[in-house]
Parts: structure tokens; sequence; C-alpha cells
């Protein structure tokens, strides 16, 4: 496959964004949903940041609190043995690594423009913020969908409640209307397709089942975009290869000559994330036509494979001209990079099934 990324990579980077409090830094600008908004190009930002913390052995969790909307910081000593520290990105129960207690940092949204789509300019403000019970520790992963006029923005909201996918929409990337919570834990990963098929509306989506069962993409159906149903199993994991530990929707599924083509992320059980793609009818996506056998884009390059948390390349939205993929992804759960693609040589790289 060839991949040409940008020679602006990373695109943004935890540096050049100016924290929304001075007391905080920002760790991670990454994971963003893509627009296009009039003649510039949107990238909605998954900003992650974490209280400042001056002693080395506490770590700061920041929570929101709905009652007042302000922040509340825990702080816990690296020495409790009550935790376990491990994993950068949350702080678990020592002992059940199941276990899901705080997170490191709190997400919220930012946007960043560009006319070029190579280099951008971030607003000031964040764009939106948690602002309910169901968010407290956060919003993550947006995607955007545009339907007509409206660009429906849809995000991972996280609370002890667990982690479900929530809706908002808005006209003008300035007020915002939010619709709750649309798919209830433990789900993430939703994209809605871009145009209702044969009367439906239909979205992929990612529970991830605890008894019996993996984190495995489905597909759903809706009449109105908010009350979803005759859920599928759609792609499953496979042994030993790319997408053999966890998998998800990446960027919004779109139309090609010979069906939907859905750019997904597949990652092996140490965490290694990949890109690759899957074909659906254009008449029935609950069909899966073909799909790679071979990531279309891994990490290779440093700011892929080293950061925040290193070995990862997540796509949650791409623009596609003609016959050129332009994929936008998180690199590393740190920054933002952009490669394109020949649309025609990943159609002929997957394996029709
Ligand atoms: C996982 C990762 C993190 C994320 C949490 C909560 O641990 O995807 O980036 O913050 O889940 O969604």
């Amino acid at each position: 496959m060839n991949v040409y990324r940008y020679e602006q990579n990373p695109l943004v980077t935890p540096a050049d964004i100016k924290p929304h409090r001075e007391d905080f830094e920002v760790i991670g600008a990454f994971n963003a949903g893509v627009a296009k908004y009039g003649d510039e190009t949107i990238m909605l930002l998954r900003i992650a940041e974490r209280p400042i913390s001056k002693d080395p052995k506490i770590i700061k969790s920041p929570i929101f609190n709905p009652e007042n909307n302000e922040l509340e910081i825990i702080e816990l000593n690296l020495d409790n043995s009550t935790y376990d520290f491990s994993d950068p990105r949350t702080i678990k129960k020592s002992g059940e690594p199941q276990s899901f207690v705080y997170l490191t940092s709190l997400s919220y949204l930012r946007i960043a423009r560009s006319k070029d789509g190579h280099h951008f300019t971030i607003d000031e403000r964040p764009f939106i913020y948690p602002s309910n019970n169901l968010e407290v520790y956060g919003i993550e992963d947006p995607r955007i969908t545009q339907i007509d006029d409206t660009y429906y923005i849809y995000f991972s909201a996280v609370s002890p409640h667990g982690v479900g996918e929530s809706m908002v929409s808005t006209k003008d990337f300035i007020t915002v209307e939010h619709h709750g919570m649309i798919f209830a834990p433990e789900n993430k990963d939703v994209l809605i397709f871009p145009e209702k098929i044969n009367e439906k509306y239909y979205a992929l989506h990612r529970p991830v089942p605890k008894s019996v069962g993996h984190p495995e993409i489905w597909i759903a159906e809706s009449t109105n975009l908010l009350h979803w149903g005759n859920h599928k199993p759609l792609l499953s994991l496979r042994d030993g290869m790319w997408d053999s530990g966890r998998m998800g929707g990446g960027a919004v599924p779109f139309k090609t000559e010979k069906g939907w083509l859905e750019l997904y992320h597949g990652a092996t059980l140490d965490h290694r994330y990949c890109m690759g793609a899957v074909l659906l009818d254009l008449e029935d996506p609950t069909r899966v036509i073909a799909r790679s056998s071979q990531p279309i884009l891994e990490p290779e390059a440093p700011y892929e494979t080293e950061g925040f948390f290193g070995n990862v390349v997540f796509s949650c939205g791409a623009i596609v001209e003609g016959n050129i993929i332009k994929m936008y992804y998180g690199v590393a759960d740190t920054s933002m990079a952009c490669a394109e693609l020949s649309l025609e040589e990943v159609l002929n790289s997957l394996v029709y099934i």
C-alpha cells in the first residue's frame, strides 16, 4: 500500500494547544472527528488535559461536577497499593485489570480549522465540554456525520456509569443541541452513515460484552437517528491477525462504486492499533462484501510508535476527493496526523468474502 504521510505530520500536537485552565497541562490533541464546513476542513480534536502535579508521587484526576459545573480534583499517591497505575490512561483497582476507577486526564472537544487541510488554527476555547452526569470523566473520540445542513457529532461519554455514546448537533459549529445518550454503556466507536438507505439510517457501533462475546463491530438501524434497533453483529475479530484483540469503526463510511467503504481500527491484545477497511453492500450495509487482510496503515513513523500511548494509529474521520482518501488520524494518543491513500488501491487490496 502506498501511503503518503504529510510532511507537516504531526499536524497538531499538545504543544500547539493552550490549556483551558492555567493549572492544567495539555497531554493530548488527538482522535479528531473531521468535516468540511464551507471552504474549511474542520478537525474536532479530542483534547486531554490534566492538573499539573508538582509532586511526582501524586497523580491528580479531574472530575466534572454537573451540580456546579466545576472540576473536582482527586489526588492519589502512587505508593497507594489499593490502585494500579500501570496503564497511563486509567487508574484501576489493584488485582482487577478490568476495573476502571478514574482516568488520568479529562477530555473535551476543541475545533481546529484549515483552508488547505495541512495547516490548522486552533480555537481559543473548548467547543464541547462535559455537561452532565454521563460525561463526568470526559468526552472522547468524536465523529461527525453531515446530513443536509446539519452536522451530527457523537462521542464517547465517560462516567462511573460506564462509557456510552452521546450525540449533539450543530449547523454552524457555534451553537450545539444535546440529544442525550444514543448507545448505552459499554459502547464506543459509533459511525452514522451520511444518508438513508432504503428509508433507514444505519450506524456501526461497538458494544463490549462482559460475560460472553468480544469487542466487535455491530450495525443498527433507525428512522430518526435517536432510537436504534435491529442490532446485528457485522465484523468479528480474527485470530492471529492485526484485528485479533479488539476493533471499532473509524471514519464515517463513504459511498464508492463497489459499496460503502468503512475505514476501521483493529488492535492486537498487546494494544497495537492499525487501520484497515471493510466494504459493505450499497443497498444492504449489513452485508460484508470484502475486508482488509493486511492493515492499510500501521504505526511506523516515530510520532506513531512513541508518545503517551505508543503504537497507535486511530482514525475518526477522512475526506475523500476523487480517488484520494485523506485519512486524518490520532497518533500514539498524543497528536494528529494525516495520510493520503489511493481509493482504487484500497479497494483492490480487499479480500472478497
Ligand atoms: C480506554 C482508552 C482511553 C479512554 C478510556 C475511556 O482506556 O481508549 O483513551 O480514555 O478507554 O474511554
